[in-house]
């Protein structure tokens, strides 16, 4: 027994009983630990070296090609009352969830080494962390857990102080997506995943415990946990003002964490303080204050190079564990837009053939610790965290969503993330291009209700008498050849620049139906030779189509029935009149 805690030794000892594994491995989240695990992967082929001379500790790993993203369609939240969940999520019984994955687990840790890993999401010494302990079968996985997580003793120690912790019990099973199931059981802050090994199935402090037990914990306990990023914007007076941006997956917030500021910029700065998930809390200065619960960054490799993101391309240099990219001839790592070399060698270990598709998968990623990205804030360990001034939503809009615009209130930027929608991405199975409604960027990670969610973000606004300005940017509007009218990347920082003047009360608007737009000439689009068309493209507000839109949004709503708060009705009522006139 290597825990005095005997809720979690006899939970330790249940779970050997029903999966029968070979050995028990407790981690530690030591380095030593971590080089252990990388050793026993290479050995038996779960890891490849990449080149140690220019890639140092750098290993690379294939997954099953059936197991490359998340499946929403597998992903399962279970409570007691099926309404609360909402038609936003799948439910099940919880009864008949644990029989049907016990019955999964029975014997699947057969020769296996199960790995206990106590976690800390969130800065160690936070009052607003909240603890788990995942246990795996899969050493990829603790690996994995130790980068992403304070993994290890210290997160041990809060859970024999007696704090309560979420319990997530994993397998990969035999991988069949058959028998793949990712169930969650919020009442009983409990996680069942089996059958992939694969990033936000798997590493279950991620999205199964910081978003979808988290959510539901938070409206419990009363503060957020949202899929959002967290970014310090120093200006060049030297002050700096944290930004929180929801956006669906593979929209962009890890490259916004991590931005750098464009040379026509000087004197800005910036600093990544989370770049996927954030937990705030209302403080007692009104204000919202936001902690990243991870450690380390599970990030899209496709796009990513020195002109797009430089800090995260220097950040993948060392000790970093790529999943599903291409090999080079001299072995090192490959991906789509990578602006050097050449793939040999796909995701797959096949020889290089453009006819099967690009050489890493669109949906590879990296793992690595935060703490090696050149614009790591110290503030990410600050228990308290960041006060917010401004609230992003955005999305993958072609067509229809301007570059930015502002809410006019709190319960209109509710209204404004509740009715985002965005063209799907490779981050999750299914069809990728296709626009759907993801309300707050959180359509596979909202652990209940929408309807009483979006009552539950009006709430906090209501105790926050400092909250936020809320924004919708949209980096992706195309023009009628196709491309991206806008840049993107760094140039991003412009917008941003807007929307800060705007929280302090300067920063010219003009108002539309669906809240304010920057005058173009905010945006100093001739610096980056954008014409004054493009600027006017990217800003125009298409009356007729927003029209059909809200008329969209309010179709969508109705599945909600009852439950669908009347302060979001009215604030829907109000736009779709003022778009009438
Ligand atoms: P998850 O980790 O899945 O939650 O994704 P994310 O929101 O962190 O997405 P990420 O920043 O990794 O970006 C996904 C893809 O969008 C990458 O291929 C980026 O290169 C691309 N991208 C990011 N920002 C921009 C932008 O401003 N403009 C354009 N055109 N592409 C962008
Ligand atoms: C996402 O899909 O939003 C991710 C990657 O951040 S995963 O951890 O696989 O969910
Ligand atoms: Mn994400």
């Amino acid at each position: 027994m290597a825990t005095t805690n005997s809720a979690l030794s006899n939970w330790v000892a249940e779970v050997e009983r029903l999966t029968q594994p070979e050995r028990i491995r407790w981690c530690d989240g030591s380095e030593q630990e971590y080089q252990e695990l990388i050793e026993e992967m290479l050995a038996d082929g779960t890891l490849l070296k990449l080149n140690q001379t220019t890639y140092p500790g750098c290993y690379l790993h294939r997954s099953d090609p059936s197991d490359v993203a998340r499946v929403e369609h597998l992903t399962f939240i279970c409570s007691r009352e099926r309404e609360d969940v909402g038609p936003n999520n799948h439910w099940m019984n919880p009864v008949a969830a644990h029989a049907k994955l016990d019955a999964l687990f029975k014997g699947a840790m057969r020769g296996r080494t199960l790995y206990v890993l106590p976690y800390c999401m969130g800065p160690i010494d936070s009052p607003h962390a909240r603890l788990g302990v995942e246990i795996t079968d899969s050493a990829y996985v603790a690996a994995n857990m130790k980068i992403m997580t304070r993994m290890g003793t210290a997160a041990l120690k809060r859970i024999e102080a007696g704090e309560p912790f979420v319990r997530g019990l994993h397998s990969t099973g035999d991988l069949s997506p058959d028998r793949r199931f990712i169930m969650h059981f919020p009442e009983e802050r409990m996680i069942k995943s089996i059958g992939s090994g694969y990033g936000g199935n798997a590493l279950l402090g991620k999205k199964c415990h910081a978003l979808r037990i988290a959510s539901w914990q938070a409206r419990d306990e009363g503060w957020l946990a949202e899929h959002m990023l967290i970014v310090g914007i120093q200006n060049p007076q030297g002050e700096t003002h944290y930004v929180a941006a929801a956006f669906p997956s593979a929209c962009g917030k890890t490259n916004l964490a991590m931005l750098i500021p464009p040379q026509s910029m000087k004197g800005w700065k910036t600093w990544t303080v989370g770049d996927d998930i954030a937990w705030l809390h209302v403080g007692e200065d009104g204000r919202l204050w936001a902690i990243n619960p991870e450690a380390g960054y599970f990030g899209v490799m496709p796009g990513t190079n020195e002109k797009t993101n430089k800090n995260a391309y220097d950040t993948i240099h060392s000790n970093t564990i790529f999943t599903n990219v291409a090999v080079t001839a001299d072995n090192e790592p490959w991906w789509e837009g990578k602006d050097d070399k050449t793939p040999v060698t796909d995701w797959q270990g096949r020889p290089y053939d453009p006819a099967n598709g690009p050489a890493a998968h669109p949906n590879s990623r990296f793992t690595v610790s935060a703490k090696q990205n050149p614009s790591y804030s110290d503030k990410a360990e600050d228990p308290q965290g960041v006060p917010i001034s401004a609230i992003l939503f955005g999305g993958r809009r072609a067509h229809l969503a301007p570059l930015v615009y502002e809410a006019t209130s709190w319960d209109h930027g509710v209204l404004i993330g509740a009715g985002m929608a965005s063209e799907t991405t490779a981050a999750a199975a299914g069809q990728v291009g296709t626009v759907r409604r993801d309300p707050m960027a959180m359509k596979p990670f909202c652990g209940y209700n929408f309807a009483d969610y979006w009552n539950y973000w009006m709430t906090v606004g209501d105790r926050a008498d400092k909250a936020p300005h809320i924004f919708h940017v949209n980096w992706f509007r195309k023009g009628a050849d196709g491309k991206f009218l806008w840049p993107g990347f760094g140039e991003n920082l412009r917008v941003i620049k807007w929307i800060l003047d705007r929280c302090e009360g300067r920063g010219e608007a003009l108002e539309t139906p669906i809240g304010f737009i920057p005058k173009a000439e905010e945006l100093h689009g001739q610096d980056i030779g954008l014409s004054a068309d493009t600027l006017s493209e990217l800003l125009r507000i298409d009356h007729e189509a927003w029209r059909e839109e809200y008329a969209a949004i309010a179709e969508y709503f109705k599945q909600y029935g009852e439950r669908l708060p009347p302060r979001l009705q009215a604030e829907h009522q109000r736009i779709a009149t003022a778009l009438k006139r």
